[in-house]
C-alpha cells in the first residue's frame, strides 16, 4: 500500500437555489439555444419524464456539505474545487447574470471559508458587460479569497478572443488566476449537426465548442496580448492536446501563406505556455498517460466532474493509473495548489 497521496478534485460542479430556479425559467422561455435540452432536463422536468431528472443531478449540484462531503470522506477526496456548473450565468441578461455571479460568489466563498481543508472554489462573473465582470473577478480575488474564475464558454454566441472581453483577461492576468472554459452546448451558428442522437452535450458537442474556443484564442493571437494568461480546459484538453501537432503545422503554414492571423509564438507554444488541462469525465489512462507525455506532468490535473461523474469510479481511475510517485503528486495535488493557489496540505 503506498502512503495515501492528497487528492484535490479540480472541475467539480456546484449551484445555488437562485441560479437554478432562474435556469428553469430560461427552459421556458423562448430561447434557441442549444443549451436548453439539457437545461430542461435537469431543471423544469418531472422526476419521471426525463433522463436527466431521473438521475437527478439537481440534488447533487445543490449540495456541499451533506451527500458530497459524506463520499469525499468515505473516498479520502480532500478538496472540491467547486464552480457554479454550466451554463453558469451567461443565459441570462447581463444584469441579473451578474446578481447572480455575485450572489454565487459569495455563497461560495462562504463554504470555502467553513470548510478551508475540503472546498476550493472557482469564481463566476458575468461576461456580458466585461468591465463589471472585471471588477467582480477582483473582489473574488481579493475580498472573497476565491481561487480562480470559471466561464462557461461563449456568451450569446461570442467567444473570448473578441477584443470586448479583454477587460476580463486583463483582470485574470493581472490578478495572476486562471481561468477554466468549461463547456456549454455550441453557440446558434455552430449547434446544427450536434441538435441530434444526444450529441448536444458531454458526448461530443462540448467538446467541440470548447476545443473550437482554445483554437480561436491560440490563432487569434489573444496571448500575444496576455502572453501571461492561464487558462484550463477540462475532459482531457477538449481533444486539443490529440490535435495541437496538426494544429500547429496548419497554422504556421496558413500564416505563411497568409489565410491566418500572424502570431508572435507558435500554436504548440501558447499551447504549452498559457494551457493546462484536467482530466474531468475521461477516465481512460491511455489518453492521460498520452497528455501527460505531450504537455508535461506539470500541466495536467485530477478532476472528477461530479455529479455528472460518480465520485468512486474516478478515485479509484487516478489510484490505479500507473504512474511514478512524482506524477501522482503532480496530477493529484501539487498542480491543483500551484495554479489554483490551494493551500499545500
Ligand atoms: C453533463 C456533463 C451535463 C457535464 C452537464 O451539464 C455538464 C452530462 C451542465 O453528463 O449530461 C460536464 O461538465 O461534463
Ligand atoms: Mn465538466
Amino acid at each position: 500500500m503506498r502512503n495515501k497521496v492528497r487528492l484535490i478534485a479540480t472541475e467539480e460542479a456546484w449551484s445555488i437555489r437562485e441560479v437554478a430556479d432562474e435556469l428553469r425559467k430560461v427552459a421556458r422561455s423562448p430561447s434557441q439555444s442549444l443549451d436548453k435540452l439539457l437545461v430542461k432536463g435537469i431543471y423544469d422536468a418531472p422526476a419521471d419524464a426525463s433522463g436527466y431528472a431521473r438521475m437527478d443531478f439537481l440534488s447533487g449540484l445543490l449540495d456541499a456539505e451533506q451527500e458530497r462531503l459524506r463520499q469525499m470522506d468515505e473516498l479520502g477526496v480532500d478538496i472540491h474545487l467547486l464552480a457554479l456548473t454550466a451554463p453558469g450565468v451567461q443565459m441570462f441578461d447581463a444584469d441579473t447574470a451578474h446578481e447572480l455571479a455575485m450572489l454565487a460568489n459569495d455563497r461560495l466563498a462562504a463554504l470555502c471559508q467553513k470548510y478551508p481543508t475540503r472546498f476550493a472554489g472557482l469564481a463566476s462573473f458575468a461576461p456580458h458587460s466585461p468591465r463589471r465582470a472585471a471588477k467582480e473577478m477582483e473582489r473574488a480575488v481579493n475580498e472573497l479569497k476565491l481561487n480562480g474564475f470559471m466561464i462557461n464558454s461563449h456568451t450569446y454566441g461570442e467567444y473570448l478572443d473578441d477584443p470586448k472581453f479583454w477587460p476580463i483577461l486583463e483582470a485574470a492576468e493581472a490578478l495572476d488566476r486562471c481561468i477554466y472554459i468549461h463547456p456549454r452546448a455550441a453557440s446558434d451558428t455552430l449547434k446544427g449537426p450536434l441538435q441530434d442522437y444526444g450529441m448536444d452535450s458531454a458526448m461530443w458537442g462540448y467538446g467541440v465548442e470548447v476545443g473550437t474556443h482554445a483554437v480561436r484564442m491560440m490563432a487569434g493571437g489573444v496571448f500575444d496580448a496576455f502572453p501571461n494568461l492561464k487558462i484550463c480546459i477540462g475532459h482531457m484538453g477538449e481533444a486539443v492536446p490529440f490535435w495541437i501537432w496538426r494544429i500547429n503545422f496548419m497554422n504556421s503554414r496558413a500564416q505563411k501563406i497568409g489565410r491566418a492571423k500572424k502570431t508572435e509564438r507558435s500554436m504548440e507554444e501558447y499551447f504549452r505556455d498559457n494551457f493546462c488541462i484536467t482530466n474531468s469525465g475521461v477516465e481512460d489512462p491511455l489518453a492521460l498517460r498520452y497528455s501527460i507525455d505531450r504537455m508535461g506532468v506539470d500541466k495536467v490535473m485530477w478532476a472528477i466532474d461530479y455529479p455528472y461523474q460518480p465520485m468512486e469510479p474516478a478515485v479509484k481511475f487516478i489510484e490505479d493509473f500507473e504512474c511514478t510517485d512524482e506524477e501522482r503528486h503532480a496530477l493529484c495535488h501539487g498542480n491543483a495548489e500551484r495554479i489554483f493557489h490551494i493551500a499545500a496540505g
